[in-house]
Parts: structure tokens; sequence; C-alpha cells
């Protein structure tokens, strides 16, 4: 049988495209713009029981326009960065992003989750970010999402169940978390996005230990970086691991620093591709 997969390294906002996908390139002009001819999801706080930590936990829940519990919806997983918490994303206005591309008939309807992504008591970004006990939170929380989080949502939510119907995807710290517990558990997340991602990225070698499984079981491995942004080593060195092992990724490089606009235009370029079905026949093996 004829193997295919899909590989489209992207560099400056230059594009390859898939058969029947759009050509990637960079979110128009108003993408981030509120309108008010349009309808508009709904972002809720709520609280779930944390076994991980022991506490109460905060999260966002944005859900989109026509919402309806008589419907189901596959489940965006949005990770902050190391100065974060559940409400960082705020500043990129994603549920604008997310209401004016789903006006437009561009994204599946879907429930987007927004996590504090550091699973310590405290959770605050308070004094010390950088401080050990603090980056390993970032670390355990992949306990708290699959353990405590994701079956919270899955209780309260009507959403799809399976992996093909949950991404994960952040910016930064969230970024190397979504490589990190995405790329190991690869019968949870078919949808992968790193923007930005951060030093608590694994090796390369650890985070894909068997590129045939990678290769199989994704639908899709989004890796984005600002062109100037000085972590872009840590997203080069996944990116050059991912074409030496085969492993079908997308590789965008586009302008900017370690900052908001480009982790907007990351989050409206993936949220266009996942939950979709996937054209793999950029090239062929
Ligand atoms: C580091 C530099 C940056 C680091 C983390 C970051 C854990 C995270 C940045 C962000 O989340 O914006 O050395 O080490």
């Amino acid at each position: 049988m004829l193997k295919t997969f899909f590989y489209a390294a992207i560099l400056l906002a230059m594009a390859v495209s898939a058969q029947s996908q759009e050509i990637v390139k960079h979110a128009p002009p108003g993408f981030d713009s509120l309108r008010t001819d349009i309808l508009h999801g709904v972002i809720d706080t709520v609280s779930y029981n944390s076994t991980t930590v022991g506490t109460q936990r905060r999260a966002l829940i944005y859900t989109p326009p026509g919402y309806s519990k008589k419907k189901m919806y596959p489940v965006l997983y949005l990770l902050h960065g190391i100065g974060g918490d559940e409400k960082e994303w705020l500043q990129g206005h994603p549920q604008v992003i997310l209401d004016n591309l789903y006006a437009e008939g561009k994204i599946e309807p879907m429930i987007v989750v927004l996590p504090n992504g550091r699973a310590m008591k405290d959770d605050r970004a308070i004094g010390n970010i950088f401080d050990s006990v603090k980056v390993q939170a970032f670390a355990n929380f992949e306990k708290d999402l699959l353990n405590d989080l994701i079956p919270f949502v899955q209780k309260n939510y009507p959403v799809y169940t399976d992996k093909k119907h949950r991404a994960i995807a952040g910016l930064s710290m969230g970024g190397g978390q979504s490589l990190n517990f995405g790329l190991a558990n690869l019968d949870k997340f078919a949808w992968i996005g790193a923007f930005s991602a951060a030093p608590n990225t694994k090796m390369p070698e650890e985070l894909v230990p068997d590129s045939a499984k990678a290769r199989n079981e994704l639908k899709l491995l989004w890796i984005s970086c600002g062109a100037s942004d000085r972590l872009i080593t840590v997203s080069k060195r996944t990116h050059d691991y991912l074409v030496k092992m085969n492993v079908p990724h997308i590789y965008y490089i586009e302008p900017g620093a370690h900052e908001f606009s480009v982790w907007k235009n990351d989050l409206y370029m993936f949220s266009k591709l996942i939950f979709k079905p996937v054209d793999r026949s950029g090239s062929e093996n």
C-alpha cells in the first residue's frame, strides 16, 4: 500500500500548499478585530478538583457561537507561557480570532480550554517565575491535565473523547508542554501545536523515541516561531530532528519575536487546520 505523508516546511510566511488545504501565509488584516455583525462565543471560568495538586484549580472555557449541549465538540487545550496563567491568552483575544474564523466558516466549531499550566498549590505567576519549583510545576501539569482537567471537561461539556477530537497547543512554556505531553501521549492527542516553544521542551530524541509511531498516530504536528525570537533554537532543533526522522510536520517561521502578535497569528493558522481531514499528499513516501 502506498504510504503517504504530509510534510511542509514554511519559511518567513512563504507557503507550501497541500492540495486541499489553503495556502498558509499570514492571518489577514482584521483577523483579530471585534466584529459586531457576527455571533460570538462565550468564555466561562470553571473550577475543577485536582487530585494531582490537591486543590480546586481554575480554567477558562470558550464555547463557540451557537454552542448547544445537544451538539458534540472537539476540544483544543490552549496553554500559556512562563509569566502567565489561565488568563494570559486573553491578551491575544483568542475568542475574537476564533469567532471571526467561525463566522467565515474557516474552522470547525470547537471548545477551547485555557488551563493554568503551573500545577502547584499557589499557581499564580508571582515572585521568581523562573524558580525551579515553578518550572517543575509546568511539567507536573501533565498529570493534572490527563487525570483531572480532561475528565472534568468530558463530564461537563458535550465533547468527543477520542484523540482525533483532542488538540493541545500553547505558547512558549505552553508550547514546550504541548510537545512534551502531546508526543508522550499519542493515544490522547492527534493535533499538537507548539508556538515559540521554550527550553522546557524535551530534547528531540526523547520527544520522539519512535518516529514510526509518531508518523502513524499524528494528524498534525505544528511548530512555529518568530524569526527574531532568541528561543528559535528550540523549535529549530526539533524541526531538524523531525526532518531527519521523516516525521511529517509543519515548520512555520514568521516575522516577529517572543510576542503575542506571533501567537495570535499562530492560533489563527493552527485552528484552521485542526479537526479537519488532513491532506497527506504534500509528498509521497
Ligand atoms: C527559559 C527561557 C524562557 C525558560 C523558559 C522560558 C524554563 C519561557 C518563556 C515563556 O514562557 O515565555 O530559559 O526556561
